[in-house]
């Protein structure tokens, strides 16, 4: 790249699956390069911040091991033998695959399975358009946002809340269960914004000393999947201490009096011997929370990863009822704003063309998929073949050593769409090259924040990359797939679907950049009521009926407890598994993205595992020593990190890294299970129970 020549400054959006969405200025030159990137100071979510990785996205851009051309299949599955061949043929053999697929078992042995590695609208969802059209097995997903997701709709009956910036205006902000600093760095920016102007304090809930933990003023610091626990006996003091809200908890609240009797037993020294933090911690919280009305619950992902997630969620977000912190500016709860957009995805996904009778696959379950559990396949036919797009289930996926002997079925037709040629692209039989998202038009909705953003092509992919639209569309000529939208380039759908969805052109995005979606105050704080029909916040929710995804009931609704509790249902501790281990997002990577950038790779150095001075002691582990965790599912090796911000009994693994970083290529999902969350599914990713040992040497 010539830096002497003077970049173009080409306004975009981060694709990635992150809350935060920024608004990106990117440095452009000539029709190839990108070079720095940064936050849109005039976006006034991202102000001008952006992560580290992101800031350096050249680098992956241009990176030198990108996929650029077709690739098959040549040697033995997971071999990495291929050989390069025409995008035509390529096509050929994809549609070819998955027609024989079809005339043996029928249009559900095929399985297109996706995730989030581009956020973009066109280019991940368009694959739904496809399975639609040929009556392909569906695809459940609930690899991230299910429980969580569902536990906040539990309460509101809306996934929205209070304007993400209103922290800025907070006098206590509450960041619990979310690694903001490594995950979504903005919601720091308006914290300390807040702490600055208005000398408001910032409280986290975590299970470790993380960067977020270490910039709080009152760190709580709790056993993983306690955080019901913890939210009770903070509602026992408000209750107790005359800080609840009445004259609102009797207006817009289900069973106010029913939940102030239920948590009048729960109180810290309860929760305190549950979660192990300290008594007084849990009081100081309690007295933050009473004193402060303008109290901002900004409620994450991280603590809904357990068995007993979603019912934490919902325990955490009736805290922002009981003092009734809607009511002001800079008070309330929020977790995600997906409620607050209502696109109209026809044209992109095909719904219009959807049978209900086509059985949904469990994108968390794809180990039990993949090797013919009747249960995991609802009785249908086996999985034969597969599109894969945007993302790297055998390496981010739960019960590894499952998934990876379903991909390797000789039976099974995979074709991967990718970047780069990651785990599991290794164990495709066709490998096509994806563009990135400077490559191709496409648009964006923020969960973090409110906005819609644009990002449009701004320069021309390498080598022989093509985008998902096109693989969609062509491989939808090629297998009899007809609906409109495969006959529209991105620019079109992307107009249409504003168009219909009431959110203007793409003409007018494209001048604008972005549109502010935020609901007024009194709808985004609920003052007319909450989503229910009676108006009323659930402190005691219909958990079966809980109003999301209610078109898709995978799992037999369980018992789960009908007020806020702590549910008994996480992977204990015991004499075989003495540790509880969660695997917290890596600051330097996203999910296994970024894994391949060298600089994201030098922050993380390696594989590590971080475990308590004392702990490491009483079993002769030194600082950097090699180690093996397992549990039933697997075995993982790993270095030892002595840290003393992690409790006792208790591992924290930073991850993804790719599963050939370890010393016998198995990754840290080995060790985490694909039992569904209750109630619609979900993967415990910082909910497992594992033994630590040396290495025998
Ligand atoms: N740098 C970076 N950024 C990312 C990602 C990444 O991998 N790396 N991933 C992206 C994606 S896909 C998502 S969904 C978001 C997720 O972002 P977050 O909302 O931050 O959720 P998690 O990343 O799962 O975990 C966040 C924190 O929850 C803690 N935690 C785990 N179990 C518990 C518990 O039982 N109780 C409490 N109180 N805390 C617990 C973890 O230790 C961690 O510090 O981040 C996105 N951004
Ligand atoms: N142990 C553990 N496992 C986890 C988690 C955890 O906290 N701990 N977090 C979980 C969570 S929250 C999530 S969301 C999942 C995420 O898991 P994934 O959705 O698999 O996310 P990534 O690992 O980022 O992989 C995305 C892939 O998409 C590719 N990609 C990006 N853009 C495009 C595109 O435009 N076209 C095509 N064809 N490909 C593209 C990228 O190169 C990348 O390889 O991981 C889950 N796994
Ligand atoms: S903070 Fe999140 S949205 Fe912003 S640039 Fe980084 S990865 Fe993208
Ligand atoms: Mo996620």
């Amino acid at each position: 790249m010539n830096q002497t020549v003077r970049p173009r400054i080409a306004a975009s959006a981060c694709p990635h699956d992150c809350p935060s969405t920024c608004a990106l200025e990117i440095e452009i030159f000539g029709d190839r390069s990108i070079g720095r990137v940064r936050g849109a100071h005039d976006n006034a979510y991202t102000a001008g911040v952006i992560c580290a990785k992101v800031a350096r996205y050249a680098e992956r851009v241009h990176h030198p091991d990108r996929l650029k051309q077709p690739l098959r299949r040549i040697g033995a599955k997971g071999s990495g033998q291929f050989a390069p061949v025409s995008w035509d043929d390529a096509l050929d053999i994809v549609a070819e695959g998955f027609i024989r697929a079809e005339q043996a078992h029928g249009p559900e042995a095929v399985w297109p399975y996706l995730y989030a590695g581009t956020m973009g609208y066109v280019m991940r969802d368009g694959i739904h358009r496809l399975r639609h059209a040929k009556k392909y097995s569906g695809f459940f997903s609930t690899i991230c946002v299910n429980p969580a997701w569902t536990g906040f709709i539990a309460g509101t009956g809306k996934l929205a809340g209070a304007d993400p910036r209103e922290m800025a205006k907070s006098d206590l902000v509450v960041i619990w269960g979310t690694n903001a600093v490594n995950t979504q760095v903005n919601v720091m920016t308006h914290a300390t914004h807040a702490r600055k102007e208005r000398g408001a304090k910032i409280v986290a809930v975590d299970i470790y000393m993380n960067g977020t933990m270490r910039q709080a003023d009152l760190p709580v610091l709790i056993r993983p999947g306690t955080d019901g626990a913890l939210a009770c006996a903070v509602m026992h003091c408000l209750f107790r201490d005359g800080n609840a809200d009445w004259d609102y908890l009797d207006r817009y609240t289900d069973a106010p009096r029913e939940l102030a009797e239920h948590v009048r037993t729960r109180d810290p020294q309860w929760a305190s011997r549950i979660a192990g933090c300290p008594v007084e911690t849990i009081e100081a919280f309690a007295r933050l929370v009473g004193e402060n009305k303008r109290t901002y619950f900004r409620l994450g992902y991280g603590f809904s990863r357990s068995r007993n997630g979603a019912i934490n969620m919902h325990a955490a977000s009736c805290i922002a009822a009981v003092t009734g912190a809607w009511r002001y500016e800079g008070g309330g709860a929020f977790h995600n704003n997906g409620g607050i957009f209502h696109l109209d995805s026809n044209l992109i996904e095909g719904t219009d063309l959807r049978d209900p009778s086509v059985r949904m696959l469990d994108q968390s379950r794809i180990g039990a998929v993949l090797t013919g559990d009747e249960d995991a396949l609802r009785g249908g036919p086996p999985v034969t073949a597969m599109l894969i797009q945007n993302t790297n289930p055998v390496s981010v996926a739960p019960d590894q050593e499952t998934v990876k002997r379903g991909f390797a079925r000789d039976d099974l037709f995979v074709c991967v769409h990718e970047q780069f040629m990651t785990d599991t692209a290794k164990m495709a039989d066709v490998v096509l090259p994806a563009t990135m998202f400077v490559e191709h038009d496409d648009f964006y909705t923020a969960g973090g924040s409110q906005y819609i953003l644009l990002g449009a092509k701004l320069i021309e992919p390498p080598g022989e990359c093509r985008s998902n639209h096109q693989v969609i569309c062509a491989l939808a000529g090629r297998l009899g797939a007809r609906h409109p939208g495969f006959a529209m380039s991105p620019r079109e759908l992307i107009d249409a679907t504003l168009q219909r969805s009431g959110w203007g052109t793409l003409a007018e995005l494209e001048a604008k950049r972005w549109i502010d979606c935020q609901p007024d105050f009194a709808a985004a704080h609920y003052l007319n009521g909450f989503a229910y029909p009676d108006g009323k916040f659930r402190f005691k929710p219909d958990w079966p009926n809980v109003p999301f995804r209610r078109w898709h009931r995978n799992h037999k609704a369980p018992s789960v407890p009908q007020l806020p509790d702590h549910w008994e249902v996480i992977e204990e501790a015991d004499t075989e598994h003495p540790f509880r281990l969660a695997t917290s997002p890596a600051r330097g990577f996203l999910n296994s993205s970024f894994t391949e950038t060298p600089t994201s790779r030098a922050s993380e150095k390696r594989p590590e595992v971080m475990i308590h001075p004392e702990d490491a002691a009483a079993l002769a582990v030194t600082n950097g020593e090699e180690v093996r965790l397992g549990n039933r599912r697997g075995a993982v090796r790993l270095h030892a990190r002595l840290f003393e911000g992690v409790r006792r009994g208790v591992l924290i693994a930073e991850s993804l890294w790719p599963n050939s970083a370890y010393a016998d290529g198995r990754g840290i999902n080995t060790l985490t299970g694909a039992d569904p969350i209750a109630p619609f599914g979900g993967a415990a990713f910082h909910d497992n129970k594992v033994w630590l040992e040396k290495l025998a040497n």
